[in-house]
């Protein structure tokens, strides 16, 4: 195992990754930006490592600067975490070259999915079901006409480089998509550099299931059940659950294997996560696989009690799996709410700024993980997500009971936070009957939004 790792990230996945390392006896060396030098997770570290300035682009995103450190604190292996690096083939491909481990997939692996049509003939190649579409990239406006006429409107136009529901656009007849795929190319080539496109039949109001993955360098793969992800808006989670309450035993095995399928077609190792739709008639399709640790991996680890990232860490260092499919049960029910420093009543608005007071809940069946302390200022620069709270409960209804207990009990003093949309969501009977889907909180948000006081 490694002896000492450095962590290429910050906030509550940094001290995530910390526990973790402290339980697997590994050293750990902890980077941060002139905006974090009060962060909790420095504390905690082994060693200390400031890369830049606050802005991500200067600090968590500076290659150069994270591999000086990691020269320097000679480390044998980057965890990166979610967001910043995690996904950057070429940092993979860096770390290669510097003989550092980096924690997660190869680069070749994170290139090949990252390409998201590229990624889809992945998954028909290993009969995983996709949504009709184009067969790989479609280059021209005819081609785009002849494909829509097969597949039947409406079509949405995706970004090859894009994904997380960027580059996206919907048509409902020819003059529109003629319309959307010139400015669906514009738009990927300025935000990504890369003007490809492809298409699919829109699936309205699909719900988001994703399964979660481990594999090794040895070619296993095994799957950790599904997380259901759609309570969402503009594409920002806002509340994660294991299992999902719109799947059979039945789907959720086909969906399981399906997901090892384009994992070992892909040669996919660490952790990862292949995103499905699911359509009314319950049919799934693959959409994307995500080669990182997610945010919302908690909600895995309460259902099954495997600790993701001492998975990584043990896969990272060239340890076989330790779990066979047969190994992983699921027990009861867990949900995620994602606590941002935001104004639910006003558009989500960043509200960073002094944490007057934080006091976490607590009790049976609650799991806090955040980087937030009393009188702790919430740095501008980064994304406004402060703690994720943790409801494990026998069944769905008692998980949802706690989490509202919990929601009660958490003191923010301070920003604003999403914690009052969170408990009005969970009251909702959509949500509480199961039935919601990605389109539920931007249907509902009028009756989401606090109530005037008269
Ligand atoms: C779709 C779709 C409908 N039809 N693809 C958005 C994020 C990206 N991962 C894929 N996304 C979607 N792809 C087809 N063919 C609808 C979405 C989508 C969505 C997906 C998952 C979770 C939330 C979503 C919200 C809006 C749209």
């Amino acid at each position: 195992m490694f002896r000492r790792v450095l962590i290429a990230n910050r906030g509550e996945i940094a001290q995530r990754i910390i526990r973790a390392c402290r339980e697997l006896s590994i050293e750990t060396v902890a980077i941060y930006s002139e905006a974090d030098a009060d962060a909790i997770y420095l504390r905690q570290a082994d060693e200390t490592i400031c890369v830049g300035p606050g802005p991500g682009a200067k600090s968590y995103l500076n290659i150069p600067a994270i591999i000086s450190a990691a020269e320097i604190a000679d480390v044998e292996a980057i965890v990166p975490g979610y967001g910043f690096l995690a996904e950057n083939a070429h940092f993979a491909e860096v770390c290669r070259s510097c003989n550092i481990q980096f924690v997660g997939p190869d680069p070749e692996t994170i290139e090949a999915l990252g390409n998201k049509s590229n990624a889809r003939e992945m998954a028909m190649r290993a009969d995983v079901p996709v949504v009709p579409g184009s067969d790989g990239p479609v280059e021209d406006e005819a081609t785009a006409l002849a494909v829509a006429r097969e597949i039947g409107y409406p079509v949405m136009i995706k970004a090859s480089s894009g994904g997380g529901g960027r580059g996206m656009r919907v048509a409902s007849n020819d003059p529109s998509l003629i319309n959307a795929f010139h400015a669906a190319r514009t738009e990927a080539e300025n935000a990504f550099g890369d003007k490809t496109v492809y298409l699919e039949k829109f699936v309205e109001n699909p719900r988001h299931v994703e399964i979660q993955i481990l594999g090794d360098r040895f070619g296993n793969v095994i799957h950790l059940g599904e997380r259901d992800c759609s309570v969402q808006r503009r594409h920002q989670k806002l509340i994660e659950e294991s299992p999902s309450p719109a799947l059979t035993p039945e789907m959720r095995g086909k969906m399981g294997a399906a997901a090892v399928r384009i994992c070992k077609e892909a040669n996919y190792q660490n952790a990862g996560t292949v995103e499905f739709l699911l359509d009314r008639n319950g049919n799934f399709y693959f959409i994307e696989v995500n080669a990182r640790i997610q945010v919302e991996h908690t909600v895995t680890e309460m259902v099954t009690g495997i600790d993701l990232i001492h998975q990584q860490l043990l896969i990272a260092g060239g340890e076989r799996l330790s779990l066979e499919q047969e190994d992983v049960q699921t027990r009861g029910h867990a949900i995620e709410c994602r606590i941002n420093a935001e104004d639910p009543d006003k558009d989500f608005q960043p509200s960073p700024g002094l944490v007057e007071l934080f006091v976490p809940p607590g009790g049976p069946g609650v799991r806090v993980d955040s980087h937030v302390y009393s009188g702790y200022r919430i740095p501008p620069y980064y994304d406004s997500m402060i703690a994720k709270l943790l409801a494990h409960r026998a069944d769905r209804r008692q998980a949802i009971s706690t989490m509202l207990r919990a929601l009660d009990e958490f003191v923010i003093v301070g920003p604003k936070t999403t914690i009052p949309i969170q408990r009005r969501i969970l009251m909702h009977s959509d949500f509480r009957s199961g039935e919601h889907d990605t389109g539920f909180v931007e249907r509902y948000s009028s009756n989401l939004q606090a109530k005037p006081k008269t």
